[in-house]
């Protein structure tokens, strides 16, 4: 096949990308289980890789929590029975402070991990 061949197909596909929900955004390259419970996030250390794009699913086994990191504006509600999953492009290298973003009882406060990019 010709490079004129090629770059058209390419150009076809990105073209016909744009008209596909969902096609065009980066696919997950890690997936990542997360557990919120009274009072504390499991696991309490999450490791990532700068660049990836991760897929959290975060799930709570008793009340409501809240998986918030703060300094890079995620705010995600986890109800009872129903992971809340999302998303999430992985920013620059450094350590983020992930808390329970929903008041969930007398040691809510001491709900916390934190998210280390490598
Ligand atoms: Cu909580």
């Amino acid at each position: 096949m010709s490079m004129k061949n090629l770059r058209f197909l390419l150009f076809l596909n990105i073209l016909l990308c744009a008209f596909i929900p969902g096609c065009s955004r980066p696919k997950p390259t890690e997936h990542i289980k997360v557990v919120m419970k009274k009072y504390q996030i499991e696991p309490a250390v999450i490791k990532v890789k700068s660049g990836e794009t991760v897929e959290f699913e975060v799930s709570t086994t008793d009340v409501q929590h809240g998986f918030d990191i703060p300094d890079l504006g995620v705010k995600q509600p986890v109800q009872p029975g129903k992971a809340s999953v999302f998303t999430f492009k992985v920013p620059a290298k450094g350590e983020y402070q992930i808390v329970c973003g929903i008041i969930c009882g007398p040691r809510h406060d001491d709900m916390k991990a934190k998210l280390v990019v490598e």
